[in-house]
């Protein structure tokens, strides 16, 4: 959904060059609608940052470089008539590879920026802010450091246009509480956000502390693996977790943190039960996949066939999954992930085919969880696109939510399946972050006052915007009565 437009450039429009050594007053100018304000990095706040000017191109007149340090930044003093929301666009230089950077806004959330390596000056979608009426601080924070920022673009954003999310799933024999779910998540999608919460003792934590019970537990599927059950025997109790809340009028959502089916070191470094990372295993995704008549096929089946068994549990129990398998493949760090998108998709079109036509699990919305396009397994085995963001500050995810309705084509809904923070309603109203769920990671995260203030979990829980376990209560009777 980059909004970028050179429009506004090409019409001349006044740049505007700020400086934290005058009063913004000075500078600024009324912002029209539709027209860009630009603010050259060398007239900004530096700390720790440096004005160059050897490569050529440039706007202005430098640039900034000398991220090297964890505080370096660039402070921006950047200026509204009203309360509205921008689209902020980054004029950098990736020479030395590929890098990230952290945008600041007002002190408080935070957004994490790629900035693909480049030849030369290039410019990024940075996603969107919410600006104050008055003054705003925008911060460029190092991040990875080693890139050159020229300047940064605001231009007053659109609203998002509708919504065309598919209307049938892509299992055509899915069950009729499945398509009930599904019907359900598009009367809401765009309106509300369903809560979320990973774990069934987190989401009872809640509970206590908010007055409001989480209307969606995910549960993981981890110990069910049969390498793991190998070591400790079967302690799961995922799965009667997750009939649990489903009994008490919940959604469900489940993920697998898969073992390895082999090939685990386990050593005091990477024990067993850290099986799941790329690190911890010599299982190889892309050779297995290679030989189909090899042991470690078999072995990769054997396990398919495992969890297999457990969705059945669900399915014959009249639970609709919100099924998220090999989870965060593109980050690399878990085995799945390891060999590249080649090897991921194919997995994942294996577990498709396996589940769904030899097992004939009906009762599974397939939910994607990986951002980049390369590892997209394709929308006629996507129902809904998600991906996992850890990032202090209860922020929107701007960033990440309209990647993601550009990677469906805003014919798949979108869901943040797992956060360190529970995002603001407020903001996810006013930065039409239309996420479907969130869901907050356990301990550490839930109970974690750097992550999620008690106060702050309790106005979340208690918002309007915020769909909890007492306000689903007729999901069942909405969705049916939209097939
Ligand atoms: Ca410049």
């Amino acid at each position: 959904m980059a909004r970028l437009t050179t429009r506004g450039l090409l019409s001349g429009l006044a740049f505007l060059a700020t400086t934290a050594l005058l009063p913004l007053t000075t500078t600024a100018k009324p912002v029209c609608r539709d027209t860009s304000t630009k603010y050259e990095a060398e007239s900004a706040l530096l700390s720790g940052t440096e004005i160059l000017t050897s490569l050529p191109g440039f706007s202005g007149t430098g640039y900034v470089g000398g991220f090297d340090t964890s505080t370096d930044k660039i402070t921006f003093t950047v200026s509204s008539p009203t309360t509205r929301l921008y689209d902020l666009s980054i004029r950098y230089a990736g020479i030395y590879g590929d890098k990230k950077t952290t945008v600041v806004l007002n002190s408080g959330a935070s957004t994490e920026v790629s900035l693909p390596s480049t030849d030369s000056w290039s410019t990024v979608s940075a996603g969107q802010v919410l600006l104050n009426e008055g003054e705003n601080t925008l911060e460029v924070v190092n991040n990875w450091g080693w890139y050159l920022l020229d300047y940064i673009l605001l231009t007053p954003s659109s609203s998002r246009p509708p919504h065309s999310i598919t209307t049938s799933l892509v299992n055509p024999s899915s069950s009729p509480v499945t398509k009930q779910l599904y019907a359900y998540l598009r009367s809401i999608y765009g309106r509300k956000i369903l809560s979320g919460q990973q774990d069934l003792v987190w989401a009872n934590y809640l509970t206590t502390l908010t007055g409001k019970t989480p209307a969606l537990v995910a549960v993981d599927l981890m110990d069910y693996s049969p390498s793991r059950v190998s070591y400790q025997g079967n302690i799961s109790t995922a799965v009667e977790d997750a009939i649990t809340h489903f009994t008490r009028g919940g959604i469900v959502s489940v993920l697998w943190h898969w073992n390895a089916p082999t090939g685990l070191f386990d050593t005091p470094e990477n024990p067993w039960w850290s099986g799941f990372y790329t690190r911890a295993t010599d299982f190889d995704l892309a050779a297995t996949l290679a030989n189909p008549t090899g042991t470690n096929y078999t072995l990769l089946i054997r396990d398919i066939d495992a969890i297999a068994y457990q969705l059945k549990r669900l399915q014959s129990a009249g639970v609709p999954v919100l099924w998220r398998p090999l989870h965060e493949a593109e980050g690399g760090w878990f085995w799945w992930g390891a060999k590249g998108p080649a090897a991921a998709k194919e997995l994942y079109h294996i577990l498709y085919d396996r589940l769904t036509n030899h097992h004939g699990l009906d009762n599974l919305i397939w939910v994607w969880n990986s951002v980049a396009k390369e590892w997209y397994p394709g929308g006629e085995v996507v129902d809904i696109v998600s991906t996992d963001v850890y990032a202090q500050g209860n922020g929107p995810m701007s960033v990440q939510y309209n990647e993601l309705v550009e990677l469906g084509n805003d014919k798949k809904m979108v869901a943040a399946a797992e956060v360190g923070a529970a995002p603001r309603p407020d903001l996810l109203v006013a930065y039409e972050a239309h996420w479907l769920w969130f869901c907050v990671w356990g301990d550490g995260f839930v109970n974690n006052g750097e992550w999620n203030g008690e106060g702050v979990l309790r106005e979340i829980y208690n918002h309007d915007y915020v769909l909890t376990l007492d306000e689903i209560q007729d999901w069942k009777t909405i969705g049916a009565a939209q097939l």
